[in-house]
């Protein structure tokens, strides 16, 4: 039976979820999992940073901050053309959906008009476009939507109560306000957080009960797992225990049980035994490609590689959150190499 989709979960019912004996939970979490999705298919996401570095924001964990030195090379606003390029290689590489991600506190409306050109290129292409630009007006998400945008990527990032011992610059109140008009604009939204910033378990669920109490849960939710850089304040924050990270997969599984639970950053960190264990735990989209914004990520043989020893096969696109449409052609086929 699919589950009822919930917006009024508990932090007790969410802690009691990450507490539960780890074959329970993952029993549990693959049974929703089948329940609305081929448990073969993951989504395949490619992301581009159209606008790297130098941003105002403080988040302790981004090697994009002004404020940090992190010896990273920034650039400004690339070019429609250099965005095609990009693009079309993600394509060609198996990649469905292509996000452009900027480093900006908020953009500028000449920067949103130059991007809603590159979203037309990107859907000309035939791939769904996402991109993440920071706080956005009720305006400039119409601009999108009517440049053709699917996705708005806009993290939580993580519970309520931690927010402020890792950004100052911006308060939790603007990151709901911005998913507001991202959904009044009738886009999808993309939205999770980071684990592993030295925050507690009932952290942990805070965040994943604010992300299952939004009005609607994102189409995807992106669980990312810091990915630690030198110069950044939390650069050797203890790690998180992996089997805790699978746990938070699982419950996000169970908590949005329509979403797609995005396997997300920290991939290049972490074994193949823990990417399938995440898999089993109702994950079923990846970043794909070298690169994420500036740090790095499995590389694209690796994946393919990966894919064909667990059997799993890219999914198509997703036209509606958990109603996805698979291309049956593809078989147990991984994407088709760039080369
Ligand atoms: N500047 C925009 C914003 O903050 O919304 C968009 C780009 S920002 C890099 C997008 C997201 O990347 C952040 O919200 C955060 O969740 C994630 N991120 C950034 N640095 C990360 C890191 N070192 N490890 C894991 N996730 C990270
Ligand atoms: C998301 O949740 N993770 C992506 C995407 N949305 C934009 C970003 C991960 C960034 C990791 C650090 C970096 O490469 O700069
Ligand atoms: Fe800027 Fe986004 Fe990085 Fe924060 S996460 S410093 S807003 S680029």
């Amino acid at each position: 039976m699919p589950a009822v989709l919930r917006h009024d979960w508990s932090r007790p019912e969410v802690l009691a979820l990450l507490a539960l004996p780890f074959p329970d939970l993952m029993q549990r979490a693959a049974t929703v999992h089948r329940a609305h999705f081929d448990p073969r298919e993951v989504q395949v996401s490619t992301l581009l940073s159209i606008k790297t570095g130098g941003c105002p924001e403080d988040c302790a964990y981004c090697p994009q901050s002004a404020r940090y030195n992190t010896g990273l090379k920034a650039h400004k606003l690339l070019t429609v053309e250099e965005v095609i390029e990009k693009a079309t290689a993600a394509k060609a590489a198996g990649a469905s959906r292509f996000c452009m991600g900027a480093a900006w506190r908020s953009p500028k409306d000449k920067d949103v008009a130059q991007v809603a050109e590159m979203v037309g290129a990107v859907k000309a292409l035939g791939l769904e476009a996402c991109a993440t630009l920071g706080m956005l007006s009720g305006e400039q998400a119409q601009t999108l939507k009517s440049a053709g945008l699917d996705y708005y990527n806009h993290n939580l990032d993580t519970a309520p109560e931690f927010y402020g011992d890792v950004i100052k610059t911006r308060e939790y109140q603007d990151r709901l306000d911005t998913l507001e008009h991202v959904r009044d604009a009738g886009l999808k939204t993309c939205c999770g957080g980071i684990v592993g910033m030295g925050e507690t378990r009932e952290q942990r669920a805070g965040l994943l009960q604010t992300l299952a109490n939004l009005p609607e849960h994102p189409g995807s939710v992106p669980i990312n797992r810091l990915v630690q850089v030198e110069g950044t304040p939390l650069h050797g924050t203890a790690l998180l225990d992996p089997f805790e990270f699978v746990r938070t997969i699982a419950a996000a599984r169970l908590l949005m049980p329509r979403s797609v639970v995005r396997l997300s950053a920290g991939r290049a960190e972490m074994n193949e035994e823990l990417q399938a264990l995440c898999f089993l735990a109702g994950a079923n989209s990846i970043f794909y490609g070298e690169k994420l914004l500036t740090t790095g990520n499995p590389d694209v043989a690796a994946d393919q590689a990966l894919f064909q020893r667990l059997g799993l096969v890219p999914m198509a696109v997703v036209h509606e959150p958990g109603t996805v449409h698979a291309d049956v052609t593809r078989e147990t086929n991984p994407p088709a190499c760039a080369a």
